[in-house]
């Protein structure tokens, strides 16, 4: 299959709340919106970039100079026997991978609606619901982030997670423990420790978390495994499995317990699914994390986190968690088991509200084959 025509849209949609990490703030989605043709079929996906580049190398500009370079052409140039194709394709760039990961998503769910079968069923899901949480960010003090957590479990969500950084993390873990002392609770510090604060982090052993998320640099894996047996709670990397390798050296190198798999993050849907399978294979189990996607891209990871090896709950709130209206006109909503229903329709079932998608595009191209 050849596709016919891509059109990339730069969006901003307001976040219903500011959204505070150890290193960035963002209060709207700066997402690439990616729409493609082909056979007469049109898909939809979403490359979830951030304004800055605080989280990885990437932001929503170099995504759209790269994908309108080198990644939109190079991917016109290639005839698709399945979305496996995309990757290799697309490999002569190197990095780039949140960029890469909007074309890929969008090209699976093309494949999908070939097939007309849904996009889950096509990657393999064996889930109907997949369990789900809300990540926190950070508040301005205790009181605020009791209220704040004590209202997402209103909602029905079973699972936290808690930013933390330096002067932020002790204390306000503490402070939800001892308030919810059942609650099933993770904290995230986005690469803002240094192994020589292994003794200070040690002291969140006592709160029974199910995992430390990324407290070392975006790019180590080195001193990960140090640290990791230096703590009691289980640690669990993020920003630095960008790819099936890097997923095997911290394997083998003993330096997680646990993997949170983004595939954006990993440059697609393919590559996730084989860090997925060697997780498994290993005994580790993996969850679903989140870039705050808008409804297409959440539409997308639902799909990839009804896999069987997504065991704990993923950072997949409902639309409304983050956005008053979303782009689509289908927003998932949370069930009263913490879970979002995966869909069964055909493709990854997100239906794009085109009207509203226009009002927050800020530019848009387009490109035939
Ligand atoms: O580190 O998991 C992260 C959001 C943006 C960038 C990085 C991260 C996050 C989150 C929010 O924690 C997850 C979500 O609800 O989408
Ligand atoms: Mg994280």
């Amino acid at each position: 299959m050849r596709i016919e025509r891509i059109e990339l849209r730069k969006i901003l949609l307001p976040y219903v709340t500011m959204f505070e990490t150890s290193g960035w703030r963002e209060t709207g989605s700066h997402a690439i919106i990616v729409r493609m043709e082909a056979d007469g079929i049109v898909a939809w996906g979403e490359s979830p970039t951030g304004e800055s580049p605080f989280y990885n190398e990437e932001n929503q500009k170099t995504g759209w100079v790269i994908l309108q370079d080198y990644l939109v052409p190079m991917l016109l140039q290639t005839d698709l026997s399945s979305a496996w194709d995309v990757t290799p394709a697309l490999a002569r760039v190197r990095g780039n991978r949140m960029a890469k990961a909007g074309l890929e998503f969008t090209v699976w769910d093309l494949f999908a609606r070939r097939e007309k079968r849904s996009l889950a069923s096509l990657l393999g899901g064996t889930r109907e619901r997949v369990e789900v949480g809300v990540s926190v960010g950070i508040q301005k003090d205790i009181p605020t982030l009791l209220e704040v957590v004590g209202g997402y479990l209103d909602e029905g969500y079973t699972r936290i997670k808690l930013k933390i950084k330096p002067g932020w993390d002790i204390e306000p873990t503490r402070a939800v423990r001892e308030a919810w002392p059942d609650l099933r609770l993770q904290v995230d510090a986005n690469s803002i420790y240094h192994l020589s604060d292994a003794e200070h982090l040690a002291e969140l052993d006592p709160f029974n978390l199910l995992l430390v998320e990324q407290p070392l640099a975006h790019d180590d894996i080195f001193d990960h495994a140090k640290l990791k047996p230096m703590l009691r709670s289980p640690l669990c990397l993020d920003e630095s499995i960008v790819s099936p390798e890097h997923a095997r050296w911290a394997i083998e190198m003993n330096a997680c317990d646990i993997i949170n798999i983004k595939p954006s993050r990993i440059g697609g849907l393919g590559d996730a699914i084989k860090i997925h399978d060697m997780a498994q294979a290993a005994g580790m189990p993996v969850w679903h994390g989140g870039m705050l996607e808008t409804g297409i891209g959440r539409a997308v990871n639902v799909a990839l986190a009804s896999l069987p090896n997504f065991t704990l709950p993923g950072d997949i709130s409902a639309n409304d968690r983050y956005f008053k209206r979303d782009i689509v006109k289908n927003p998932f909503a949370i069930n009263a088991d913490s879970t979002l229903t995966v869909p069964t329709g055909i493709g990854h079932g997100a239906i794009v509200d085109e009207d509203y998608l226009d009002d927050v595009t800020l530019e848009r191209w387009e490109i035939g084959a």
